[in-house]
């Protein structure tokens, strides 16, 4: 549901931002605010749901209704609160370790799921959090305190195993550039299903590699001669990992979407928690195990 006369203060919370000053997580704070103001969507019909680490803090510093869950294991939350009140805007955002590593059964199924939400993933290729060990993005040779010889595996392109596996939506964004990463996030929130964004986002503190100088000299726009609905062709901008392809890369507009597919919304669209249990029909069915 969608409001006016919102302003960004709305969602600002009177506290105090444990962030390592310059730290990417910053401008998306910002762009977030900004989007949701500019779209109308209030912060009572809004869920920001996350898991654990630098990114996964966000709630701590916005006003929302909001969940912080387990490390690698918010998507799972972000789909129950949609399955539960379809009518709720949901917002996961988390990094790329917990959602590539701990987490990364759960990006592979909320894929097949397909609920209408938005997912944008921090990657900063590295654990911030918990002080600079490698993650599932780190490029190959990246050195840590424990990878003291370099990263010895290939990073997870988590954009093309989103494109293979047929994505609603998928996107890469730069938060160095907050005018268009606030396009594709709204892109992202007025698509109808599963909504992927791959956010590069430095971590200025233990990533001196993969700085915002790097990300900007090693990404590129991808022009509108793209077709996004052509699924190899968004694959091909994904596999060529020399540069990272920005923008909207793939829609897929033949799926629908997990509440759509749910047989308790077939016939009746009222959100589950507007419902009164029939204690008759339980018992009923209770009865049928005895
Ligand atoms: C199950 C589990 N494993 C490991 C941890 C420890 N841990 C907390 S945050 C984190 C890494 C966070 O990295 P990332 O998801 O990339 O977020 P960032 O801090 O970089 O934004 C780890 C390993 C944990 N809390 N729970
Ligand atoms: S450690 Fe990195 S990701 Fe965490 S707040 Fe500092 S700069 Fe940001
Ligand atoms: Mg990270």
């Amino acid at each position: 549901m969608r409001g006016v006369n919102i302003t960004n203060t709305d969602f600002d919370l009177d506290t105090e931002i444990h962030w390592c000053p310059g730290c990417g997580n910053f401008s998306e704070l910002k762009i977030m605010k900004e989007v949701l103001t500019e779209l109308g969507i209030k912060p009572k019909d809004f869920v920001l749901v996350s898991g654990i680490g630098q990114a996964g803090k966000f709630p701590h510093f916005m006003k929302a209704q909001s969940y912080n869950g387990l490390h690698g294991r918010y998507l799972s939350a972000a789909l129950g609160i949609k399955a539960a009140n379809p009518e709720l805007n949901v917002i996961a955002v988390s990094g790329d370790g917990c959602t590539y590593s701990e987490g990364g059964n759960h990006f592979i199924h909320i894929i097949r799921y397909n609920p209408n939400i938005v997912n944008i993933v921090h990657n900063n290729m590295v654990y911030g959090l918990t002080k600079g060990q490698a993650s599932p993005t780190s490029q190959l040779g990246f050195k840590t305190k424990v990878q003291v010889f370099g990263v010895i595996n290939e990073p997870f392109n988590a954009a093309a195993v989103a494109i293979a596996l047929k994505a609603s939506f998928v996107a890469r964004a730069f938060v160095g550039d907050m005018e268009k990463t606030k396009e594709i996030m709204k892109q992202a929130i007025n698509h109808n299903g599963y909504a992927f964004i791959d956010l590069l986002c430095p971590c200025v503190t233990f990533n001196r590699v993969n700085t915002f100088q790097w990300y900007k000299e090693n990404s590129y726009y991808i022009d509108d001669s793209h077709d996004q609905l052509d699924q190899e062709k968004a694959m091909k901008l994904v596999l060529n990992t020399n540069k990272f392809a920005l923008g909207v890369l793939y829609i897929n507009l033949n799926r629908r979407t997990y509440e759509e597919n749910v047989r308790v919304y077939e016939n009746d669209k009222r959100p589950l928690y507007q419902r009164t249990l029939d204690k008759e029909n339980l018992s009923n069915l209770l009865n049928t195990f005895r």
